[in-house]
């Protein structure tokens, strides 16, 4: 067991699982990272309710919610970590396991903060519905992320997370990576949405999408309605360019939308330490 607080040792244990040979591309890496974002993705700013404190996933009004299918095995893979260091609320661990994750795989450090708790407010709780529907267009996407309180440019810079990973049939439907190598954080989900022609296509289950052969891979690579919705809206199209274009602008957008999705609904005071949880605890990783 480790001693209360010591996230270095955390970080270190959560980096060790990350190589899964037996799963999907090899690593649990963007799985993790998926976990991180729908932890805290169901914020309501007006409200004040959802976000990543409290860890409401563990229970089945929101780890139930259909749009969370799948991250039953994000959770998993973290257990042992939970089991080493007891002392980690399943919230901390979350958000962390995301951004060590994201990091692992080259992508851009981001900045976290402890203290979140596992305590759940039963009135903080958000509805199912509060995720984003891969099959809608740029109107929704705004809907659900102006509601966390991001604008257009942070929308386009946190989408940029699709270089990670790929949709599985069995989970929302959709089939298939956006980029060839989704255990490699980059802009390539940006250049490949501006640089290849995307044709629709109907899955046998019904579920649309988009996809382009990829010779090499001899794979279809895809693109979400609402990933492409970003290329064809005239505010979004914008920073979708500037990021295909400059790789390091989309790390450091990428970092500080990124802190501040895993911050969403905490309040700390001056020190850092959170003033709405029950179980505050000091240290910093970064
Ligand atoms: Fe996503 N995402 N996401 N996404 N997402 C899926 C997978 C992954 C949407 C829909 C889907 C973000 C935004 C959106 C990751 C990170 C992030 C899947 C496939 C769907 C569907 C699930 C499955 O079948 O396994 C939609 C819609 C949006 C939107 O913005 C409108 C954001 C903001 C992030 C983020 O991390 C900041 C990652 C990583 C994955 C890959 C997961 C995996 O298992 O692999």
């Amino acid at each position: 067991m480790s001693n209360s607080g010591n996230y270095e040792a955390v970080a270190a244990d959560i980096k060790k699982l990350l190589h899964q040979p037996e799963y999907d591309d090899g690593s649990a890496g963007p799985v993790l990272v998926r976990l991180a974002w729908h932890s805290a993705g169901t914020y309501d700013a007006e409200t004040d309710t959802g976000g990543s404190n409290g860890a409401g996933m563990r229970y089945e009004a929101e780890g139930g919610d259909p749009a969370n299918a799948g991250l039953q095995h994000a959770r998993t893979f973290l257990e042992p970590v939970k089991e080493k260091h007891p002392w980690l609320t399943y919230a901390d661990l979350w958000t962390l396991a995301g951004i060590i994750a994201i990091k692992e795989m080259d992508g851009p450090t981001i900045p976290w903060k402890p203290g979140r708790t596992d305590y759940v407010d039963d009135s903080k709780l958000p509805p199912r519905g509060r995720l984003p529907d891969g099959a809608q267009g740029a109107d929704h996407v705004r809907f659900i992320f102006y509601r966390m309180g991001f604008n257009d440019q942070e929308i386009v810079a946190l989408s940029g997370a699709h270089n990670l990973g790929r949709t599985h049939k069995d989970r929302s439907g959709f089939h298939g990576p956006w980029v060839p190598n989704p255990t490699r954080f980059s802009n390539q989900y940006f250049r490949l949405m501006v640089e290849l022609e995307w044709k629709p296509k109907t899955l046998d289950n019904g579920v649309k999408q988009f996809v382009h052969y990829d010779e090499d891979l001899d794979e279809e690579l895809m693109m979400l309605p609402s990933d492409l919705a970003l290329i064809q809206d005239k505010e979004f199209a914008p920073w979708v360019k500037k990021y295909a274009a400059d790789k390091e602008l989309f790390y450091r957008d990428f970092s500080a939308a990124f802190a501040k999705l895993v911050e969403l609904g905490i309040k700390r005071d001056e020190s850092g330490k959170i003033v709405n949880a029950d179980n505050v605890k000091g240290g910093y990783i970064s």
